[in-house]
């Protein structure tokens, strides 16, 4: 027979040993941090000498960083339908960029992103852009519920602008509803005609604290001295002010966090840097010497570093597997005259890269990259290929919710590869924008097109062009030798193998 304290003690480990299993099998809290327009060279952490983002560096430097992961498209709308549903986005119509008054996109009735972590037990939030259209039509009332939205597919707390800085209405939506509604000033939204009285960037140009760059197209309704695209009436209380934004979306982010600290979270964090209207919070103007956008991302780079010191405050650094990435690549000249052409003074947004948003070259969709698990992941780099189309399906192993054939059927499972425990990324994966390309191994097929090569407004080469394209990635990242007519084969086998993909 045992002694009784013998027991006890027996007892008393045995206790201590299932609550640290238990521990250990903690869903860990999912935090990906998307930031909109930031470029492959824009951090320090991957290779800008000119501006220093030292909290970015810091989950580089403790997670795994990856060198070939991509955005689906060059473009924002795109590439977030991609994240939230798994599929290739120029597998449906009206996927591209949004205006701020379209109809919700994303499918209600599939498995999403958020719905994924709902499904296994997680609160799943938004904070920030979301540019998937809203509501059932575009003719809404904006001034009561919207529904369809984020809600409708798997977000149990969204605080959200409905599409871009530049796109009117300019307001924050909490769930379904605008915040500051006032039922004497309504808000219009239109984006054909002009309604209500607000000036226009067209009609006065004087009262602009920014001017839009000759032939762009922010000059429609003027909020805070900024033309937009799209005219808005109304809702004066309710329309926001531009250097509080990031500051109000990292304050709700940090909320939900605290609010759910004791459950398992997924937290979109869709910040609005660097994209325009660059408009920093006084703070931050200045502070880079490269202009509004530089200043824009060292305001990112600090929220990036609030978060994670909430983190920290909140004890679950650990335990939090944060995603840090970029919808598609830079632009310095995206229609304001903000300096970021002028004060470029040597940065390389896009790094060695050719192209930027927009374009089918690298630096349209290749993006900084980075996965911090401190629980799971030992520190490292990877030039594994991985695609943001990939993370549903890889949450789905994370979380262990089986996948119906139909769901996310362009997603593959890159846990691993995320996690650092394997360098076996996509064999294959096909970019978007205005053409499409595939990667296969080191080599990138552009296929043929008709659209222009070069945008002069946002001075950018967008890739296309009428013969077929070939590039070695492996000897020339810059994509500077088209290798076509040397490799018919090759050539043969990449158009081929890109029209079978776009058949299934
Ligand atoms: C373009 C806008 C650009 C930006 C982009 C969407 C013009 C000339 N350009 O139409 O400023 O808003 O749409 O950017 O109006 S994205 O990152 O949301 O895709
Ligand atoms: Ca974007």
């Amino acid at each position: 027979m045992q002694s009784q304290p013998c027991m006890k003690i027996k007892l008393l480990l045995l206790t201590l040993c299932l609550v640290s299993q238990a521990y250990a099998q903690q869903k860990p809290n999912v935090i990906l941090i998307y930031a909109d327009d930031l470029g492959y060279g824009d951090l320090s952490s991957y290779g800008a000498t000119k501006i220093s983002t030292p909290n970015i560096d810091k989950l580089a430097v403790q997670g795994m960083r990856f060198t070939r992961g991509y955005a689906t498209s060059s473009t924002c709308t795109p590439s977030r339908y991609a994240l939230m549903t798994g599929e290739y986005p120029w597998r449906k119509q009206g996927t591209g960029v949004l205006p701020g008054n379209a109809a919700l996109i994303v499918p209600t009735g599939k498995l999403t992103l958020p719905g994924l972590f709902k499904k296994a037990g997680y609160k799943t939030g938004i904070v920030g852009k979301w540019h998937l259209g809203l509501g059932d039509a575009v003719g809404k009332n904006w001034n009561e519920d919207i529904k369809p939205g984020p809600s409708e597919v798997g977000f149990d707390f969204s605080f959200i602008y409905p599409a871009t800085a530049d796109r009117v209405p300019t307001v924050f939506m909490e769930n379904h509803r605008v915040v500051g509604l006032d039922s004497s000033d309504p808000i219009k939204v239109d984006y054909r005609e002009k309604v209500g009285n607000d000036p226009t960037g067209k009609e006065n140009p004087e009262l602009l604290k920014m001017k839009a760059s000759p032939n762009h197209g922010h000059d429609n309704t003027i909020v805070n001295g900024i033309g937009r695209i799209g005219y808005m009436s109304g809702g004066t209380k309710a329309r926001w002010t531009d250097e509080e934004v990031p500051l109000t979306f990292l304050q709700k982010a940090k909320d939900f966090i605290e609010e759910h600290q004791k459950e398992p979270f997924f937290l979109f964090y869709s910040l609005t840097e660097p994209h325009v209207p660059r408009m920093p919070s006084t703070l931050f103007k200045g502070m880079s010497m490269l202009g509004y956008r530089g200043d824009a991302i060292l305001q990112l780079d600090w929220a990036v570093g609030e978060i994670m010191k909430e983190l920290e405050y909140l004890g679950l650094s650990k335990n939090s597997l944060i995603i840090f990435t970029s919808d598609n690549g830079p632009v310095l000249d995206d229609g304001y005259e903000d300096e970021a052409v002028t004060k470029q003074s040597g940065h390389q947004p896009a790094g060695a890269l050719r192209g930027g948003k927009y374009s089918v070259f690298e630096a349209g969709m290749r993006v900084p990259w980075i996965v911090r698990w401190p629980d799971r992941i030992k520190p490292g780099e990877s030039d594994a290929l991985v695609s943001q189309v990939d993370l549903l399906s890889s949450f789905a192993t994370m979380l262990r919710q089986p996948l119906t054939p139909t769901d996310a059927p362009d997603s593959q499972d890159m846990m691993k590869v995320l996690m650092g425990e394997s360098t076996q990324g996509r064999e294959v994966l096909v970019l978007h924008a205005g053409t499409l390309a595939i990667i296969k191994d080191h080599w990138k097929y552009i296929a043929p097109g008709s659209g222009r090569a070069y945008n002069d407004q946002t001075d950018i080469e967008l890739g296309n062009s009428s013969e077929p394209q070939l590039y070695d990635l492996r000897q020339d990242t810059g994509e500077q030798q088209n290798l076509a007519a040397q490799y018919p084969e090759k050539v043969e086998e990449l158009s081929h193998l890109l029209q079978q993909i776009k058949e299934t």
